[in-house]
């Protein structure tokens, strides 16, 4: 993605970890090579220069913390670096509330940028979420566009409202009315123009009035390179944005110039476009997305940060080991884990879990386990959920037929269950020690509910 940044970068990345020593002459050297890097992906001189000077001085200067190797230290400033100039730690999350009445989103952009196919792709990412989407055509100009729509949205097999009128506004307004009461989310497709012109602005504010958006996104095509920046803060002065897509990434070659750009603006960007396809939509991460660039997994990522937090012992986390554990606590715990590599060898990097038993039958939760998971846990009551203990032959039979599955399947999402609990119990009765930063906390958190 995005020209050779990744490749690059992620040949940095062996250069360090293969290097002999770390002395200045590697990290002028590993400074060169992230310059030559973002310098080829279109992003800013000066900030490749700024960001490049950070990494220099960080690398020379700053002591790796008590038995953190230098070369992993000098890995991490080279990606904590990284994730700052595109966009920093903080992500900000799509404004969509299911206990809303109606969740409206504006996605607004010049010609051509990639609304429409935008549109449906988001429809399809929140229909995976569990909303009901429902699509708008407000774009009276751009011939065939209602037809547009109205293909796509029947590709993800979402409700479409069009509305023969060349009123923009009007068609929005209508669309909403129309859709509300059907729809959890509601997303308006609107007209682009070749410039930012004053009627486009007019346009899009009057239709922000009254159709009250909760999220009012740019659609940006990332091949435009570093004039991303000045695109979306221009828009931005126009109609407020909540947040930026930038489409096209796996065509452009600048794309680290787009994503700079942006970034630098303030505006959160929210989504990247990576392909043709429906489903060629990604959430944006700073940091995930860096840690792709550079081809290091999370997990080297962990165990990387393993060694600084045996160090240190995080204050006020004594109590989150307590409170009730339940299923759904042990689900959605999973799944934050999942995304952090492979849950068994997550696991084995926990003191006392890395043979036996139970770490045997723990790393048979793969995602694919997760998944079937889910589908039972969606069968359950809350109730059961809350107190599993409640689960006799019958229930467990009930389940399984609710969910498609087998009563074997069942049984061993329970006995999956109880074992984290068992080793939460050995965790809080000091059988296994506990664990410092951010690994401690993720595996804390899945053994806490
Ligand atoms: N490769 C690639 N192509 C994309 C992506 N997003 C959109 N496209 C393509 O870009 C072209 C324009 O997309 P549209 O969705 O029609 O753009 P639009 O902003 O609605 O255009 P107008 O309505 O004419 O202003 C289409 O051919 C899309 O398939 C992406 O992430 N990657
Ligand atoms: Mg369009």
């Amino acid at each position: 993605m995005i020209g050779g940044l990744g490749d690059r970068l992620s040949s940095l990345v062996d250069k360090i970890k293969g290097a002999p020593v770390i002395d200045e002459k590697l990290v002028k050297e590993v400074v060169r090579d992230v310059q030559r890097a973002l310098l080829e992906a279109d992003v800013d001189v000066q900030l490749v220069l700024d960001l490049s000077k950070r990494i220099e001085k960080r690398a020379l200067e700053e002591e790796p913390p008590a038995g953190v190797p230098k070369r992993d230290y000098l890995l991490r400033i080279v990606y904590e670096e990284l994730v700052e100039l595109l966009g920093g730690e903080e992500t900000e999350e799509l404004d969509v509330d299911p206990s809303r009445d109606v969740n409206v989103i504006m996605l607004v952009g010049l010609y051509g940028m990639g609304k429409t196919t935008t549109a449906a792709k988001l429809a399809r990412y929140l229909q995976r979420r569990g909303f009901k989407v429902g699509l708008v055509c407000a774009d009276p100009y751009r011939p065939a566009a209602d037809e547009q729509l109205r293909q796509l949205a029947e590709e993800v097999g979402a409700p479409v409202h069009t509305e023969d009128t060349d009123d923009a506004v009007e068609m929005a307004v209508k669309g909403v009315e129309a859709l509300k009461d059907e729809c959890d989310v509601i997303i308006i497709d609107t007209a682009g123009r070749d410039r930012l012109s004053e009627d486009l602005i007019e346009e899009l504010k009057e239709m922000a009035e009254k159709v009250e958006p909760h999220e009012v996104l740019l659609v940006l095509d990332a091949t435009v390179g570093q004039k991303a920046g000045d695109h979306a803060e221009a828009f931005h002065e126009a109609v407020p944005l909540t947040g930026v897509i930038l489409t096209k990434l796996d065509t452009a070659a600048k794309g680290g110039g787009a994503l700079s750009a942006v970034a630098r603006t303030g505006a959160p960007i929210k989504f990247i476009g990576t392909g043709e396809r429906l489903d060629d939509l990604e959430e944006f991460n700073p940091k995930s997305f860096v840690a792709r660039l550079l081809g290091i997994g999370d997990i080297d990522e962990l165990l990387r940060r393993t060694e600084e937090m045996l160090e240190e012992e995080e204050e006020g986390e004594e109590d989150v080991l307590e409170g009730e554990f339940t299923l759904k606590d042990l689900y959605e715990q999973l799944e934050a884990l999942s995304k952090m590599g492979p849950v068994d060898k997550l696991l084995q990097l926990v003191p006392g879990m890395g043979a036996g038993r139970r770490a045997k039958e723990l790393s048979k939760i793969t995602e694919e386990r997760l998944k079937k998971y889910k589908v039972i846990m969606d069968s359950m009551t809350e109730e059961e959920l809350k107190n599993p203990e409640i689960l006799n032959k019958s229930r467990i039979r009930r389940i399984a037929i609710g969910s498609g599955t087998s009563e074997k399947d069942v049984i061993e999402l329970l006995n999956h269950y109880k074992m984290m609990k068992e080793v939460l119990e050995d965790i809080q009765s000091g059988r296994i020690p506990r664990i410092g930063g951010e690994l401690g906390r993720v595996i804390r958190n899945v053994l806490r509910g």
